[in-house]
C-alpha cells in the first residue's frame, strides 16, 4: 500500500506547500535541496494547470480520465437512492489496494487530541451506526462546458449521485479523541497516493473543526454505501462523508485524522479546489454544493448526438434539484430555450428522514408537463435553493472549472404529427 509507508507519506502535500520546516541544519538544507530535485524531476511527467486554446478539443489524456472516472447515466436520474454501479466516481490516483488488508483496517485519530485512537473495523462497527441519505457532486461538474475550458477530468453534467451511507458520526469519534483547546482542523488523508501538478502526495482533504462536529449536517466515518460494505472505486473499506460539501471533501480510503492547530495548507486544499481568475489569485476555497436542477432526459436519445426524439402531445418531464446551502424550494422550467419559465411541482418525497419531513441533504424530485408540437426545442430546468442561490444563465468561469452550475440544455426533435 503506497502511501502507507514512511518514504511515501515524507512527500505528502503538507511538504510540499507549507512545509519550510527542517530549514535549520546542513543535513536537513540536503534533504531539502534532494526534495525539491524530487519536485522538478517529477514536473516532466506532471504538467501545471493550463486552460485549453480556443479551438483545443478534447485531448486523449481527458479522454483517458473520462473513461476511468465515469459519470451518472442521465436516465438513472430517475432512481430517487442511485442504485449500485451508476453513482458517479472520481479517482485522483489509483484505486489503492484496500481490499487486502480490509480486515485489518485501521484508522487512526491523532494530532492535537487528548488520547490518541486506533480504531480497527470491528471497532468503528460497535458505535451505533447511523445513515444518511447525501447526494454527492464533483466540484468539477460542469468543466468541460465552460470557454476557454480547464484542461481536468471533462464533466458536462453528469457527476452526481445518490446514496445511503452508514457509519460513525465524526463528532463521536473526536468526543472519543477529545479535542486540544488549540484544535482548529482536522486533517483526513486517504489510502492512496500520486503525483499531481508536480506534488507527490497522499490525497489529503481538511475540514474546520466546527464542520467537523457540526451536527446538521452531520460528517460520517462511512463504511457502509446502501446497505452494503463500501465499493473498491466509492472508499472501501472506510470513506468519509461530509453533507452539502463538494465530492472533494468525502475523502475515500481513509486512513487517518489529524487534529492541527494551524489550518492546512496541503496540495488538495491550498492548491487545488480554489475559485480563482489567474494563477496567481489566491481565490476562495471550493466548499458547499451550489443548486442545480437537472433532467430525466424524454423520449428516446439518437446514438451519437444524445439529441432526444419525441412524438407530439403532452410529454410528463422530470428530473432531480439539490443544492448544499439549503432546500431547493422553486425549480423553473424552460421548453423555449430560455426564453419563458414556468414552476414545476415539488412533490413531497418518497423518503421522508430528515428534520424537515425529507432528506435534508438528498435531491428532491420536480416535475411538470409540456405540449410537444413538431421541431426542434431546447429543454432547461433551474433551481433555487432557501438561501436564495440559483443557477446562472451565463458560465460562472473560474481557472479550476468548478461549481458550475449553469443551467442544462436539452435539445429535442419533436417528430411530425401522425408519425
Ligand atoms: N482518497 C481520495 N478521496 C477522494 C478522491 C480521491 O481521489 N482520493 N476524490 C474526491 C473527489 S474529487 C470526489 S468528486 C469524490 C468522488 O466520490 P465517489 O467516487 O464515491 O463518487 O471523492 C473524493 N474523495
Ligand atoms: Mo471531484
Amino acid at each position: 500500500m503506497g502511501g502507507r509507508d514512511g518514504e511515501a507519506h515524507e512527500a505528502g502535500g503538507q511538504r510540499e506547500v507549507g512545509g519550510q520546516a527542517n530549514e535549520a541544519g546542513g543535513q536537513a538544507r540536503e534533504a531539502h535541496k534532494t526534495h525539491e530535485a524530487h519536485i522538478s524531476a517529477l514536473r516532466a511527467v506532471s504538467a501545471p494547470a493550463r486552460v485549453a486554446e480556443p479551438v483545443e478539443g478534447i485531448s486523449q489524456e481527458e479522454l483517458a480520465l473520462a473513461a476511468r472516472n465515469h459519470g451518472l447515466p442521465l436516465e438513472a436520474l430517475r432512481y430517487d437512492l442511485t442504485p449500485p454501479g451508476l453513482h458517479y466516481v472520481l479517482v485522483h490516483y489509483d484505486i489503492p489496494d484496500a481490499d487486502a488488508d480490509a480486515d485489518d483496517w485501521t484508522l487512526t485519530v491523532g494530532g492535537r487530541v487528548r488520547t490518541p485512537l486506533s480504531l480497527d473495523m470491528t471497532a468503528l462497527r460497535s458505535f451505533p451506526p447511523v445513515t444518511h441519505r447525501v447526494t454527492m457532486e464533483c466540484a468539477g461538474n460542469g468543466r468541460a462546458r465552460l470557454t476557454p475550458r480547464p484542461v481536468s477530468q471533462p464533466w458536462l453534467v453528469e457527476a452526481v449521485g445518490t446514496a445511503d451511507w452508514t457509519g460513525v458520526p465524526l463528532r463521536t469519534l473526536l468526543a472519543e479523541a477529545g479535542a486540544e483547546p488549540d484544535a482548529v482542523e482536522a486533517v483526513f488523508t486517504g489510502a492512496d497516493h500520486g503525483v499531481e501538478r508536480g506534488v507527490e502526495q497522499d490525497y489529503q482533504r481538511s475540514l474546520p473543526l466546527e464542520d467537523a462536529t457540526a451536527d446538521d449536517p452531520e460528517v460520517l466515518v462511512a463504511y457502509e454505501m446502501n446497505g452494503a460494505p463500501l465499493p473498491p472505486q466509492h472508499g472501501h473499506p472506510l470513506r468519509l462523508v461530509v453533507p452539502g460539501w463538494y465530492g472533494m471533501a468525502h475523502v475515500k480510503w481513509l486512513r487517518d485524522i489529524a487534529l492541527t492547530s494551524t489550518p492546512f495548507t496541503g496540495f488538495q486544499q491550498a492548491v487545488a479546489y480554489r475559485y480563482r481568475q489567474s494563477p496567481d489569485d489566491l481565490g476562495d476555497p471550493v466548499t458547499r454544493i451550489s443548486p442545480r436542477a437537472l433532467m430525466i432526459p424524454p423520449g428516446f436519445p439518437d446514438f451519437m448526438s444524445r439529441t432526444r426524439v419525441v412524438r407530439p402531445g403532452t410529454i410528463k418531464l422530470e428530473g432531480r434539484a439539490w443544492s448544499g446551502h439549503a432546500p431547493v424550494t422553486k425549480v423553473e422550467v424552460s421548453t423555449d430555450d430560455g426564453e419563458s419559465w414556468q414552476e414545476a411541482e415539488l412533490p413531497l418525497p418518497e423518503n421522508p428522514d430528515g428534520k424537515d419531513g425529507r432528506a435534508r441533504w438528498a435531491w428532491r424530485t420536480w416535475r411538470t408537463t409540456w405540449r410537444a408540437t413538431p421541431g426542434t426545442h431546447v429543454l432547461s430546468a433551474r433551481a433555487t435553493d432557501a438561501a436564495g442561490h440559483s443557477q446562472p444563465l451565463t458560465q460562472p468561469w473560474n481557472r479550476g472549472g468548478f461549481g458550475n452550475n449553469l443551467v442544462q440544455r436539452i435539445a429535442v426533435f419533436c417528430l411530425p404529427q401522425g408519425d
